[in-house]
């Protein structure tokens, strides 16, 4: 086998975000630009070297094409043994779970998530370490370090490797094996969920649909939904994955799930509507009638996860991304269990599960997971609900209902300003930052500020700090609103705006009217109608 060394220069742009390197697949189609970055990753982890790597990736534009450029560098950077599945298809928490069992060395997951895919749409490369999780802060700041200094790259002179047949192939030193991207994954949900419990449910009737959105989850959701679990044929829509999802953007959220949402509070509404995103590690719920906020899922998850096996010995504690509402908090205080908040992120909980601090996490951006792999998981999450639903026989409403009389409700939302000009952006925020020691003790219409600070997080493990996480202004009431620069988008800047407010007794107020005020305040603080022009939000979750 020839390796050859192809010299090559630095090219800019190649920091990681919240979740690896995301760009736009025109931009990782020119020449050396996928190259480079994954010479950095190898260059990074010398572990690699001699190990076992997972690749995969949700089949997205571009995919295939990529995953033989990384096969012939594998091959040349001496890797030992790389497992990809088949088509190069797996969901990340699929990845994940692979990199765990195999005890691999890491892996690398080719998918730029919920963004659109096609010729124009977006690509991304995200490593992973060999806990299964994304790689931490100071990994991901080495590879960027490594991309700027980067002088040349080693690929290995071999044909392409057919994807779509399950085995062996030898290229040189690096064997490569072809694997089924469901049957380790199904089998370790099998492991966590009562799988009898859930068959009897659809056996009673219960309707379910399930939208893959033309993502990877499609055949995960088929194989466990409606072979394993019994659901009829057809439970699973949008089931096949494509290189552009359809012309779909794969986000589980409301506006990108319009026709699932519509069915879900039509006249016909099955009992739960269900839906994940490119990759498969997001999730939404939506009971008949009932949005179910992913702050509020995760809540929901925390307090009734002892009626699924895997977790019947309870929870070590839970953990949630700063922006995510406190709803979980007060679900960890009844249990008696610590509640960890860290960045947006899922690269922060890695070190919290490894330690055996945390058994659930999850964060308003539609994630949420637990210790079993170390990504967020979407389908895990419906196969969590239909634990539950299969135990207690009530309705999603009836459910999120009775635990909003008990714990209160946190109102939440978040409002989402796209494709900013990334100047204004970040001048907003610049501005706001300057604004924050002024603001303790300070009346904005109704509230009276108590914290105004930008977050910074101690991991509790290994002592790492990171800053800038996000502007927070907390209020007396208990209420808040807290800004961020997404770290995933590809055009641009897009601005976060969280809005939260707890209400114990009226639960059953309108969201977006409960949060009307804090909205003004947030504007009245930041000035982003003003600053940007826009009149309103892109995107209200
Ligand atoms: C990624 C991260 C999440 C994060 C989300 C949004 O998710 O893994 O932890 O919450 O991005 O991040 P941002 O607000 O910076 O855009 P995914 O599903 O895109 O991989």
């Amino acid at each position: 086998m020839q390796v050859t060394t192809i010299p090559t220069r630095p090219i800019p742009g190649q920091k990681p975000g919240t979740s690896g390197l995301r760009k736009k697949v025109r931009v990782f189609q020119e020449p050396h630009f996928l190259e480079n970055f994954v010479q950095a990753i190898f260059d990074c982890a010398p572990e690699l070297a001699g190990g076992t790597l997972v690749l995969g990736g949700d089949g997205r534009w571009f995919n295939e094409r990529a995953i033989q450029t990384i096969l012939k560098m594998a091959a040349g950077n001496g890797v030992g043994r790389v497992v990809v599945g088949r088509n190069g298809l797996l969901s990340t928490p699929a990845a994940s779970n692979l990199i765990r069992e195999l005890k691999a060395a890491g892996g690398i997951i080719l998918s730029a998530s919920h963004n659109p895919g096609g010729p124009e749409g977006d690509f991304g490369v995200k490593f992973n370490i060999a806990n299964g999780g994304p790689a931490p802060e100071k990994v991901t700041e080495a590879i960027h370090a490594r991309t700027q200094g980067i002088t040349e790259y080693r690929r290995a002179e071999v044909p392409d490797l057919d994807l779509a047949t399950l085995g062996e192939t030898r290229l040189g030193e690096l064997t490569v094996e072809v694997v089924d991207p469901v049957e380790a994954y199904a089998r370790l949900m099998q492991r966590l969920f009562d799988f009898d419990a859930i068959r009897d449910l659809f056996r009673s009737g219960f309707r379910m649909r399930f939208d893959a959105m033309s993502a990877v989850t499609g055949p995960y959701a088929k194989r466990i939904l409606e072979d394993m679990l019994g659901a009829p044929e057809g439970t699973v829509v949008n089931a096949t994955p494509l290189p552009d999802f359809g012309g779909h953007h794969p986000d589980p959220n409301l506006v990108h799930c319009a026709a699932l949402v519509a069915l879900m509070n039509g006249p016909d509404a099955p009992d739960l509507g269900a839906a994940s995103d490119g990759d498969g590690d997001r999730n939404l719920i939506h009971g008949p009638g009932l949005f179910v906020a992913p702050s509020d899922s995760l809540a929901l998850l925390a307090a009734n996860a002892h009626l699924a096996p895997g977790y019947a010995g309870g929870l070590k504690g839970v953990a949630r991304s700063m922006p995510t509402s406190a709803a979980v908090d007060r679900v960890a205080a009844k249990l008696g269990i610590p509640c960890f908040e860290t960045p947006t992120g899922w690269k922060f909980f890695g070190n919290l599960l490894d330690a055996g601090m945390a058994t659930l996490c999850g964060e308003e951006s539609a994630g949420t997971g637990s210790d079993h792999v170390r990504e967020k998981d979407g389908l895990w999450a419906v196969l969590l609900w239909l634990n539950v639903l299969a135990k207690r026989r009530q309705s999603v409403p009836e459910i999120v209902r009775r635990h909003w009389a008990e714990f209160g409700r946190n109102y939440y939302s978040r409002h989402d300003y796209e494709a900013l000009d990334a100047g204004i952006a970040q001048a907003l925020v610049r501005d706001l930052r300057a604004k924050l020691p002024a603001l303790p003790g300070r009346r904005l219409g109704e509230e009276t500020v108590t914290l105004a600070d930008d977050f910074a997080y101690r991991d509790p493990v290994d002592g790492s700090f990171s800053e800038h996480q996000g502007i927070r202004i907390g209020f007396r009431s208990g209420a808040r609103v807290v800004f961020r620069l997404s770290g995933t988008g590809t055009e641009g800047a897009t601005l976060r705006v969280y809005l939260e407010r707890y209400e114990p007794v009226r639960i059953d107020e309108d969201t977006q009217a409960f949060l009307a005020p804090l909205v003004a305040l947030a504007e009245e603080v930041a000035e982003i109608k003003k600053r940007t022009g826009r009149t309103g939000p892109d995107v209200i979750t």
